[in-house]
């Protein structure tokens, strides 16, 4: 068996060079610690089922053959699998940008001092020609920024910006790296902040809190998307924009943070030949008259409400369903046929349970599988109604690290909303 890990209190980088090594060794299985960082769960939970990983508890440590390390070279701050440290006959392979000397002593290495060790793995995907996704360039991305602070961290290199333009190339989406990360807030950005502050209004628009605000900039100000943010967070509006003439590159650059569900910022910001998702996207445009984009955006919000995606148009359906006294010999066999990854448990029309995949775990001998799936099932579940939007639909499987909610209208279901399904609606992969 193969298998490949990384540190304890996983960070992007960490996360997203496991992730790079299983395409470079597709044998290996990816394992993370039990810590990862918080912004990382919160990335994996809404990404569980592109980027499947594993945990210590199910990996037999007998029989790992090869160990793949990535960004990290101490035993000490990898998890379970120390446990492998004094193993014989163990290949171990080591990738890592740290140029500290560690106790691994690796059987292969690739070592060297780049800002981000995604930059190496990087490298080697290139060369070995791997297609990578729009979804998996994102992610790489996003460690490589965090490890380099957006490439302005002094230990960032040239081979780290040749990286970021090729995940940029392979159309890493830069709205979903900024809503993960935590992005450089520094003394130009709070005068900004200040400036904005000093000028707020607040206006209702199509009944919502709004507020827009106009600024002339001097000079060039990077992480103009931050300043938006916490701008709208200040105010406590549902949707706050920044309208940014920029003098010296004569442009203006309009910016969107949006916390209501029916507002959606990309739909607005594609509108002005922009881009983003619903709560945050950006549009450059050549020098206007701020006046006629404030305009603009007061029109489109109006009309934006009856664009919006509800949970009714990207659910799944019809769903497969199963009686409570269903055994589990059956429903494991019924997973498997429709390649589900998990069921509804359904009494007289009534959902009185969900059956998952994970569920099986709690089986501990053979002779279960005759028993009924209702002994198993998970009885409190989360559902949503059809009406609601997408973005609650990710915030409860974000906050209760669930992969699949059942769309409830009066006590029937009317499908299932997914993981997949949600991350289709926000990468913007629907069909218009
Ligand atoms: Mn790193």
């Amino acid at each position: 068996m193969q298998v490949v890990t990384t540190h304890k209190n996983t960070d992007f980088d960490a996360m997203a060079s496991t992730i790079a090594a299983s395409i470079l060794y597709p044998e290996a299985v990816p394992v993370l610690p039990k810590q990862v960082n918080p912004n990382v769960k919160a990335f994996l939970s809404i990404h569980k089922d592109i980027f499947k990983t594993s945990s210590f508890d199910d990996i037999p440590l007998d029989d790992v053959k090869r160990l793949i390390v990535v960004d990290i070279n101490s035993w000490g701050r990898l998890g379970r699998i120390r446990g492998l440290k004094k193993s014989k006959n163990l290949e171990i392979l080591l990738w890592d940008h740290h140029s500290n000397v560690g106790d691994i002593k690796p059987t292969w290495k690739c070592q060297e001092p780049v800002g981000a060790n995604i930059t190496l793995m990087v490298r080697q995907l290139k060369q070995e020609k791997k297609i990578l996704t729009p979804i998996q360039a994102t992610l790489f991305l996003a460690g490589l920024y965090e490890d380099t602070g957006n490439l302005t961290f002094p230990a960032s290199t040239a081979e780290d910006a040749y990286a970021a333009a090729y995940l940029l190339e392979r159309k890493a989406d830069l709205n979903i790296i900024s809503s993960f990360l935590r992005p450089a807030y520094g003394e130009k950005q709070k005068n900004v902040l200040f400036e904005m502050l000093r000028s707020a209004k607040r206006d209702k628009v199509n009944g919502y809190s709004v507020s827009l605000n106009k600024l002339n900039l001097k000079d060039y100000v990077d992480n103009l998307a931050v300043v938006v943010h916490m701008y709208r967070e200040i105010l406590n509006v549902d949707a706050a924009f920044g309208i940014f003439m920029d003098e010296e590159r004569n442009r203006c650059m309009i910016i969107g943070r949006s916390n209501a569900d029916g507002l959606d910022i990309g739909l607005i910001m594609r509108s002005m030949g922009g881009g983003g998702h619903p709560a945050a996207g950006s549009a450059v445009l050549k020098p206007v008259n701020p006046d006629a984009v404030e305009d603009m955006i007061r029109e489109l919000i109006q009309g934006n409400q009856q664009a919006s995606v509800q949970i009714s148009d990207l659910m799944s359906f019809p769903v497969y369903t199963v009686p409570p006294d269903t055994s589990m010999k059956k429903v494991a066999s019924m997973l498997r046929k429709k390649g589900c990854t998990g069921f509804p448990v359904v009494e007289d029309g009534k959902l009185v349970g969900m059956i998952s995949r994970r569920d099986f775990k709690k089986l501990k001998k053979e002779s279960q599988l005759k028993a009924p799936v209702k002994a198993f099932m998970k009885t409190d579940v989360m559902t949503i109604a059809p009406g609601k939007s997408p973005t609650e639909a990710a915030r409860l499987m974000v906050k209760h690290d669930i992969g699949r909610l059942p769309v409830v209208e009066n006590e029937n279901i009317l499908g299932i909303l997914t993981r997949s399904d949600t991350m289709l609606y926000f990468y913007y992969l629907l069909p218009d």
